[in-house]
C-alpha cells in the first residue's frame, strides 16, 4: 500500500505539496469544510491546477474533514503560523504517539509552541524558499525554486525520519536536506523575512525594489542591529552585515516576486507580521533589548492590513 500523507492547510504551500507529492504517496487533504461542489462533475474530489515551469497540471485529492477519524500517520501542517496550533488540535483526536508532524509554518513562535504542547509526539519543523502563490481558488503558481531544510523539533522525533521526509521532498522534485538544527535554519529565514516582508508591504512593491527606496536605505542599518543582537541571544548570532547581506542577497534574487506577506494584503488576509517582525519584538522585550525598527514596522504593516491580527 501506498504511504499516506495528510495536508492540513489549503493555501498555497499546501496545494503545491500535494500536487508535487501525489505521483508519489497518497495524499489526503484535510478540509475545514466541504469544497464548493463542482456543478458539471460528479467527482467529489477536491481540484486542483499547478503551473510549473509553464505547464498546468491538473489534480484531485481526496479530502476529509478535520472531525473524521482515521489516525494519522504523517501529517504536513501548511495553514498560516497564526492558526497553525488550532488547525493541529482540531485533529488531535486522530494523532498517535506514532504520527509524525512536519511543520511547514513562516516566522517564529507557532512552531515551538507546538513542539511544547505536542512534545510527545514526533514533531518536525520545515523550512523553505520555495515560492508559490495562489491567485484564485484551486489554482497554484510554483513562482520558483527554492531549498527546504527538515529536522526535528521535539525530543520524540528521530533524526533518521527527518531523513525519511526528505527523501519524500526530493523524491516530489524539492531540493531539500535534513538539519539537526532547524532552528538554526528557522531564525535565519526569520531574519531574511523580518527584512523584507514588511518593506514590500509598506511601500506596495516587489521584493527587489525596496532596495531603491529610501524608506529601506534609512532603517536596513538599525534593522539588522536589531536582528543581529537577537540572533545572538538566540544562539545564533551573526554580525549585522551579514544579516544585511542575507537580507539584500534574497531581495535581489526574489526580485520579481510579490512577497507572501504583500499577498495576504492584497488578498484581504490577515498577514503574518506577528510572527515576522511582532515575533522579534516580544523576544526583544523578554530580553529587555531595544526593538524600535521592528516596531515601526510590525505597527505600518497592521496600519495597512485590514485584519492586523493584533489578537494572533
Ligand atoms: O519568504 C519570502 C516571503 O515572501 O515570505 C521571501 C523570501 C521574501 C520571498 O518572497
Amino acid at each position: 500500500m501506498r504511504h499516506r500523507i495528510h495536508i492540513l492547510g489549503n493555501g498555497s504551500l499546501g496545494g503545491l505539496l500535494a500536487c508535487r507529492l501525489s505521483p508519489f504517496v497518497d495524499v489526503r487533504m484535510i478540509l475545514r469544510s466541504p469544497p464548493y461542489p463542482q456543478s458539471n462533475t460528479d467527482d467529489k474530489r477536491l481540484p486542483l491546477t499547478l503551473d510549473l515551469a509553464g505547464e498546468r497540471q491538473s489534480w484531485r485529492f481526496d479530502w476529509e474533514t478535520a472531525d473524521a477519524a482515521e489516525p494519522i500517520s504523517t501529517l504536513f501542517l501548511t495553514t498560516k503560523s497564526y492558526s497553525a496550533l488550532n488547525a493541529l488540535d482540531s485533529i488531535r483526536h486522530r494523532l498517535t504517539p506514532a504520527s509524525r508532524i512536519l511543520l511547514w509554518q513562516n516566522g517564529m513562535g507557532s512552531q515551538m509552541q507546538i513542539a511544547q504542547e505536542y512534545a510527545d509526539m514526533a514533531v518536525y519543523a520545515a523550512s523553505t524558499t520555495e515560492g508559490a502563490n495562489r491567485p484564485e481558488d484551486g489554482r497554484i503558481v510554483h513562482a520558483g525554486h527554492g531549498q527546504t531544510w527538515v529536522g526535528p523539533l521535539s525530543a520524540n522525533a528521530p533524526f533518521q525520519e527527518a531523513q525519511r521526509l526528505v527523501d519524500l521532498l526530493r523524491e516530489a522534485g524539492f531540493s531539500s536536506e535534513t538539519t539537526k538544527d532547524i532552528r538554526a535554519q528557522l531564525w535565519r529565514k526569520l531574519s531574511v523575512n523580518c527584512g523584507v516582508n514588511p518593506f514590500t508591504v509598506i511601500l506596495n512593491c516587489r521584493n527587489g525594489d525596496i532596495l531603491e527606496h529610501a524608506y529601506f536605505q534609512q532603517r536596513i542599518d538599525a534593522l539588522c542591529e536589531e536582528l543581529s543582537a537577537m540572533l545572538f541571544v538566540a544562539g545564533y548570532g551573526e554580525p549585522a552585515a551579514n544579516v544585511k547581506a542575507r537580507i539584500v542577497a534574497v531581495a535581489q534574487g526574489t526580485a520579481n516576486n510579490i512577497s507572501s506577506m504583500l499577498q495576504d494584503v492584497r488578498a484581504g488576509r490577515q498577514t503574518e507580521i506577528n510572527a515576522i517582525n511582532g515575533f522579534i519584538c516580544d523576544y526583544a522585550d523578554a530580553h529587555g533589548q531595544p526593538h524600535p525598527v521592528n516596531s515601526e514596522l510590525t505597527a505600518g504593516v497592521h496600519a495597512l492590513s485590514d485584519h492586523s491580527g493584533q489578537s494572533a
